[in-house]
């Protein structure tokens, strides 16, 4: 950890104490079976949850060529963290941020009402930063690319709290999801952490060698190469 900036090493200790990085045996969306498992929606008190803006917010303010009026967090985990960090943001730095916007979209379509797919701030015309939890293989964030270009947004970069460091199933080239879809849609994608920090916290933590081993055959098995 000791090569990790603060606002990330003390992330990384709440996300351990907290359980809300696991160790076990997991399924994963794309099918892997995985021996950790990162769930943010286990930061539902109040004090998880400002840690948990609060490492947004502070990773972003760390990338300040990175411009954006609105954080769209798709549903249904991305909309606390979208909405938490806007709240953060405009707190830290209300100079830059104090009309910071946030949007979020709806599973279903809403056909009564104000009626619509997008709660918040109307996407057309502006620049629209992804804030969501994890990526493994980057499925969730090419429908919400999707979904934000339909409604005439920029997508102008992407915000997780951790990066698995994982290849795109079926991708022959063993390039990382973080990477495709940074290449592909030619935006940022910025991570909070990454599964390495994740080996390295383990490897200081008194009894994780057993996690550790299990999660470096992992990385060996599934793990970007490029
Ligand atoms: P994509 O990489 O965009 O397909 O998204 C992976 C999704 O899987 C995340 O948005 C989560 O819903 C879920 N997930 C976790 O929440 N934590 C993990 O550690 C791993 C996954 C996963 O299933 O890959």
């Amino acid at each position: 950890m000791a090569s990790l900036p603060q606002y990330k090493k003390d992330f990384l200790s709440t996300c351990m104490s907290a359980g809300i990085l696991k160790f076990g045996t997991f399924t994963l969306k794309s099918g892997r079976e995985s021996p950790y498992f990162f769930n943010a929606g286990s930061f539902y008190t109040a004090s998880l949850l400002r840690a948990l803006s609060t490492a947004y917010a502070r990773c972003l303010l760390a990338s300040p060529a990175v411009e954006f009026d609105i954080l769209f967090g798709p549903a249904y985990k991305g909309i606390p963290l979208a909405t938490s960090t806007v709240d953060k943001l405009g707190e830290l730095a209300p100079e830059r941020y104090a009309d910071l916007c946030y949007s979020f979209d709806r599973k279903e379509v809403k056909d009564h009402g104000e009626g619509g797919g997008i709660v918040g701030a109307p996407l057309k015309g502006k620049r629209v930063l992804i804030v969501d939890d994890v990526v493994t293989a980057g499925t969730a964030k090419r429908e919400a690319i999707g979904k934000i270009r339909g409604e005439g947004g920029v997508v102008v970069g992407i915000l997780v709290a951790l990066d698995r460091m994982e290849t795109v199933p079926g991708d022959e080239g063993g390039r990382s999801a973080i990477g495709m879809i940074g290449e592909e849609f030619g935006v940022p994608v910025l991570s909070i952490l990454s599964m390495d920090d994740i080996i390295g916290a383990l490897g200081d933590k008194e009894g994780g060698e057993g996690d550790r081993k299990r999660m470096v055959e992992y990385r060996e098995r599934f793990g970007a190469k490029v």
